[in-house]
């Protein structure tokens, strides 16, 4: 995995052009752009392959269902030209090893993701992270997903992990700490609106590295 910047583009937009023209004005300032179902089903599967052009993409589709189905999904987003797919964990070992399956075909990245970043994670999930993450652990998964709004929960991610790249989002607009997310032990920071959202997306970008390097 990438980790240049340690930063990866979370491009929730809508609109293709601007999608295009965020990804080019922080060209050399991140390391992937994640896409996922907001941008995909506004502008089209194509968008990713037109992304992966400059960029190399990491498809957020939080593929979630049994074996056959997964590996389907998993096999049209790495045929698009993604360089990476993020999977759930919560759906057992069998479905998430036919996302890493694929992603292996196509040499590709897999992901799965742990705990999320919201409130609403901990009643169901975070009593269920470190399993999931021993799931992910199993299937072989390049990395997971765990969140920067609770860095203690990375550090025990990271705990059961080891070697294997967290990728954390929740930083910024939801209140996470670009810092204290990378102290906790996270390899990459997923971010989105902050920098999305900005009136200068290359200047927000800037100073988020600034402030982890
Ligand atoms: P911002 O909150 O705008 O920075 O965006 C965060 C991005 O990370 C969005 O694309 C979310 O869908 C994604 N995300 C989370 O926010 N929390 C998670 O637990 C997992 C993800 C993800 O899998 O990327």
């Amino acid at each position: 995995m990438i980790r240049n910047s340690r930063l990866i583009l979370a491009l929730d937009v809508l609109d293709r052009n601007r999608a295009l023209e965020i990804v080019s004005l922080l060209r050399g300032k991140i390391d992937y752009v994640k896409v996922g179902y907001p941008l995909i089903l506004a502008a089209g599967l194509d968008v990713v392959e037109e992304i992966s052009q400059t960029t190399p993409v990491i498809a957020d589709l939080k593929v979630a269902d049994i074996p056959n189905t997964n590996r389907l999904i998993s096999e049209q987003v790495l045929a698009a030209g993604a360089s990476g797919i993020i999977a759930h964990a919560f759906v057992g070992k069998d479905s998430l090893s036919a996302c890493v399956m694929a992603a292996r075909e196509h040499s590709a990245l897999a992901f799965a993701v742990t705990e999320m970043s919201h409130p609403g994670a901990e009643k169901f999930m975070a009593p269920a992270a470190e399993d999931l993450a021993r799931v992910a652990d199993e299937c072989g998964v390049d990395g997971v997903v765990a969140p920067a709004t609770r860095p203690e929960r990375i550090r025990l991610i990271r705990s059961i992990v080891g070697e294997r790249a967290i990728i954390s989002p929740g930083v910024g607009t939801q209140g996470g700490s670009p810092r204290a997310a990378l102290a906790a032990g996270a390899d990459s920071l997923i971010v989105g609106r902050s920098i999305t959202d900005s009136p200068n997306p290359a200047a927000s970008a800037d100073a988020i590295l600034a402030e982890i390097r």
